[in-house]
């Protein structure tokens, strides 16, 4: 197996290529108008044409909108950008929204306000961010997404903003879904543990999973609920939902620190997580590759946060004037007993 940041960065030549070559194998790319799996209803729509240009300059002032640092999948997709500006001598503008809406769009605001040269924005939830996009793109701004998606009614890759990078959710679930669905042979009660509400990669995580088990009338969701993406909020929504539901065979959690926090309440009831109880999960940190060595965790499917290099690599061509495609998804390996034991030390 090879490591996530050496994968990622293979990722990001191949995607580099693909700037000009526009389709190729092993970064896909979808039209200005797909957006991605999930959609909605917006109530304020871009005004279309194209994202505002970006003069190529030697070093750049970028700001870079950091959702919350709550756990290391953000704190190693910070740490990457923050290396990859330092790299190149580029001034990053760092804020963090401690998870608040209201603050990430004061954040971008502050951003239009001190004239920075690119906003990355790792978006909280679809529709409120999708304004603050809005706002940037009315400033002549650029704004690359990173890691969550807007609402592709409200504000589109291509026209409102450059580019959308980060996982295909709906693969992830559904891979999830499908190791599930062999794992049991077809038979399970479920708890889904939910990301934050409106957030794209809880409602896509979601989307990919239940189609994967559609069909197969033994696998019943018996519970599921938004536990933010945290440990402990996961922990207690087990704890409560183990009450109502002593039964389950089988917890998927969108988020490898919110089945941390489930496998704590298993264990609290009784119940032995990895084994009476499957956990399964999503984004391969070191701690969820740590529960698989130990029996804990079942399944994960990566979600590489090593966003640096391809972010930087996008805000060149789009400086240099090449066609951006409007997704650039990155590709997922998966964890299971066979290899998360020497996966730990590469992980994060
Ligand atoms: O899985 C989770 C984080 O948006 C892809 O958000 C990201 C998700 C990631 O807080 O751990």
């Amino acid at each position: 197996m090879t490591n996530p940041r050496r994968h990622l960065v293979r990722t990001v030549a191949v995607c580099t290529l693909a700037l000009s070559a526009l389709l190729i194998a092993g970064c896909h790319t979808n039209g200005p108008t797909s957006g991605g799996g999930s959609t909605g209803g917006g109530t304020a729509s871009g005004g279309g044409g194209t994202p505002p240009p970006l003069t190529k300059k030697a070093h750049y002032v970028v700001g870079f909108s950091q959702v919350v640092s709550n756990n290391p999948w953000r704190i190693a997709e910070t740490n990457s950008m923050k290396a990859e500006a330092a790299k190149r001598g580029d001034k990053l503008i760092f804020t963090d929204a401690t998870d608040s809406e209201a603050k990430q769009i004061a954040d971008v605001t502050s951003m239009v306000a001190q004239h920075v040269d690119l906003i990355f924005l790792a978006p909280k939830s679809e529709k409120p961010l999708a304004q603050a996009v809005l706002k940037a793109k009315a400033a002549n701004i650029p704004v690359i997404l990173l890691d969550r998606r807007v609402d592709a009614d409200m504000a589109k890759p291509g026209a409102d903003y450059v580019t959308f990078i980060g996982s295909d959710f709906v693969d992830q679930g559904k891979r999830v879904g499908q190791w599930l669905v062999k794992a049991t042979g077809g038979k399970a009660k479920i708890i889904e543990m939910e990301g934050t509400a409106g957030a794209s990669p809880a409602i896509d995580r979601k989307k990919g999973f239940d189609g994967a088990i559609a069909g197969q009338p033994g696998m019943q969701i018996i519970a599921s609920q938004p536990a933010d993406f945290a440990r402990d909020k996961g922990r207690q929504v087990t704890e409560t939902l183990l009450q109502a539901h002593p039964d389950v065979s089988v917890v998927y959690a969108h988020n490898d620190e919110m089945a941390l926090g489930a496998i704590s309440a298993l264990e609290a009831a009784g119940k032995t997580p990895g084994k009476d109880v499957l956990v399964v999960s999503i984004d391969g940190e070191k701690y969820g590759l740590q529960a698989i060595a130990d029996g804990k965790l079942n399944y994960d499917v990566q979600s590489s946060p090593f966003f640096g290099p391809v972010a930087f690599g996008a805000l060149d061509s789009y400086a240099g004037g090449q066609k951006v495609p409007a997704d650039i998804v990155v590709h997922d390996k998966a964890y299971d007993a066979a290899n998360a034991r020497q996966e730990i030390a590469s992980s994060y």
